[in-house]
C-alpha cells in the first residue's frame, strides 16, 4: 500500500473541502497537519496529567514531568544523539536558532568570522547579524552555484583561520538543495569552527543520525513533522554544550543562586529557562512514534517519488520554471518554481480558487531571491499524505493556468 493510502485517513482536516474542491495541501514544508494520535495525545495529556514538570511532587507533577522526559527519549532516538543530555526543548527552529546565536555570540570577539550560505532561511541568518553586529564580527555566505547546490570551493577560501562558526541548512526551503552536511563539517573541522545545522525542513523528510552527522548543533521544529506548533529541538554535542554558559536564564537552569551569582542545572535543563511547551512535547512524541511506525526511509522515498514527479511534470509546461538542483540530484520534499506572465501570489491564488494549497513568496530567503533574480517563487512541498493523484491534479492545473493567458 501507498504511504498516502495508508495514512490519509489519520488526518481530520483532509476531508475540508476548500473553493467546493477537496483539499490538496501542498505546504507541508511552512507547516504539516497533524494525525489524530497528536491530537489524542495533547488532549489526553491535558484531561489527565497536567501540571508543570520539574518542580511539583504530587503525582500529576510527577506524570507530566515523566511525560515531558519520555519526549526527549523519543528526540533522541530519533535524531540518532548519543546521550538525552543533548536533546533540548525549543519553541522552534528560529527559537533553537536564537539561543545557538546568543550563546555562542557571548564567545565571539572582534574580527572572528561567522559563516553561513546564500540560500540561509533568514532565522538563520538574522541571529548571526545581530551576534556579528554586537561583537564586531565578520559574516560571509558561501555563494550558490546554478545548479541550486553550494559552491563548496568558495566555501574553502570562505573558511580562514578566524572562523568561529559555520551554519547552514540541512535542506533548503526554497530549492530543496540538500547540502553535504558532512563534508562541511569536515571543513570547518580544520579550523575548530563551531558547526550549526539548521534541519527545520530535513527533519520530517530524512533519517537522522547526529552521530554521523558529527554536528556540534542541529535545530528543528515540531510542526513540520506532524507535531504540534510551539515545539522545537536543539541537539547540541555534549562536549560543546558542557564548555558553553547558558545564553538564557531563570527558572530551572539552576542548582543554587545567590543574589550576585548562580550555580547552573545539569544538563539539558540549563539550556531549558521557564515552562517549557509540554503538552507540545507529548505531541511530538505522538509525532514521532507515527513516523517511526512508517519508517523514515519508507516516508523520503514516498516524498522523493512525489518530488521527481512535480519537477518532471512542471519541467514539461511550457513557460514553466523549475528551481533547484536537477533531476536525479537527490532533494528535500519541496519544488519552487515559476509561471512566466503570472506573479507568484497569483499563481497561489489562482492554485487555491482550485482547492490547491501552496506557498508563493520569498520564504523567508530574501538573499536568495536576489541571487534567483526573482520577487518570489511558488512553491509545493510534500508529506506523508500526498498522493501522486493529487501532483497530478497540480499539474494540469497549472498547465490550465498558462493556457489561460
Ligand atoms: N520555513 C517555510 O515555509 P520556525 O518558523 O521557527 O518553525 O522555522 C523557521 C525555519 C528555519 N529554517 C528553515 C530552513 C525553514 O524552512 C524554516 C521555516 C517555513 O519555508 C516558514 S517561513
Amino acid at each position: 500500500m501507498r504511504l498516502d493510502e495508508l495514512t490519509r485517513g489519520d488526518f481530520p482536516i483532509l476531508q475540508r473541502i476548500i473553493n467546493g474542491h477537496p483539499l490538496v495541501y501542498f505546504d507541508s514544508g511552512a507547516s504539516s497537519q497533524k494525525p489524530r494520535a497528536v491530537l489524542e495525545a495533547m488532549n489526553r495529556y491535558y484531561e489527565r496529567s497536567h501540571a508543570n514538570v520539574h518542580r511539583s511532587i504530587h503525582t500529576l507533577g510527577e506524570e507530566a514531568t515523566e511525560l515531558y522526559e519520555v519526549a526527549r527519549d523519543a528526540v533522541q532516538r530519533f535524531i540518532g544523539a548519543p546521550s538525552r543530555e543533548e536533546v533540548v526543548f525549543t519553541r522552534g527552529t528560529t527559537d533553537g536558532l536564537g539561543l545557538i546565536a546568543e550563546t555562542i555570540g557571548r564567545t565571539l570577539g572582534k574580527g572572528d568570522e561567522i559563516v553561513v550560505t546564500e540560500l540561509e532561511h533568514h532565522s538563520n541568518l538574522i541571529p548571526w547579524q545581530l551576534v556579528a553586529k554586537d561583537r564586531g564580527a565578520v559574516l560571509k555566505a558561501v555563494p550558490i552555484l546554478g545548479d541550486g547546490t553550494l559552491d563548496l570551493a568558495a566555501l574553502d577560501r570562505l573558511i580562514t583561520g578566524r572562523t568561529r562558526v559555520v551554519a547552514f541548512a540541512h535542506v533548503s526551503n526554497v530549492l530543496g538543495t540538500i547540502n553535504p552536511v558532512t563534508e562541511i563539517i569536515g571543513r570547518a573541522r580544520t579550523v575548530d569552527a563551531i558547526t550549526v545545522v539548521d534541519g527545520a525542513q530535513a527533519a520530517p523528510h530524512l533519517r537522522l543520525d547526529m552521530s554521523a552527522l558529527g554536528c556540534d548543533f542541529y535545530v528543528f521544529s515540531a510542526h513540520k513533522m506532524l507535531g504540534p506548533t510551539g515545539v522545537g529541538v536543539m541537539y547540541g554535542r555534549r562536549a560543546v554544550l558542557d564548555r558553553l554558559e547558558p545564553g538564557r536564564g531563570g527558572s530551572e537552569m539552576i542548582k543554587e543562586v545567590w543574589i550576585d551569582h548562580a550555580q547552573w542545572n545539569d544538563l539539558p535543563w540549563r539550556f531549558e529557562p521557564g515552562t517549557p511547551p509540554i503538552a507540545e512535547a507529548v505531541g511530538l512524541t505522538a509525532a514521532i512514534e507515527y513516523l517511526e511506525k512508517l519508517g523514515m526511509d519508507r516516508v523520503a522515498e514516498h516524498e522523493r517519488a512525489l518530488t521527481r514527479q512535480t519537477q518532471e511534470g512542471l519541467a514539461r509546461i511550457p513557460g514553466v520554471t523549475v528551481y533547484g538542483p536537477p533531476v536525479g540530484v537527490d532533494r528535500g520534499a519541496v519544488v519552487s518554481f515559476a509561471v512566466e506572465g503570472l506573479h507568484p501570489h497569483d499563481v497561489a491564488a489562482l492554485l487555491d480558487a482550485e482547492g490547491i494549497a501552496v506557498r508563493a513568496g520569498h520564504h523567508c530567503a530574501m538573499p536568495l531571491m536576489r541571487r534567483l533574480g526573482v520577487v518570489g517563487t511558488s512553491r509545493a512541498t510534500f508529506s506523508v499524505y500526498n498522493s501522486p493523484d493529487e501532483v497530478s491534479l497540480l499539474l494540469t492545473t497549472v498547465a490550465g493556468l498558462r493556457s489561460a493567458l
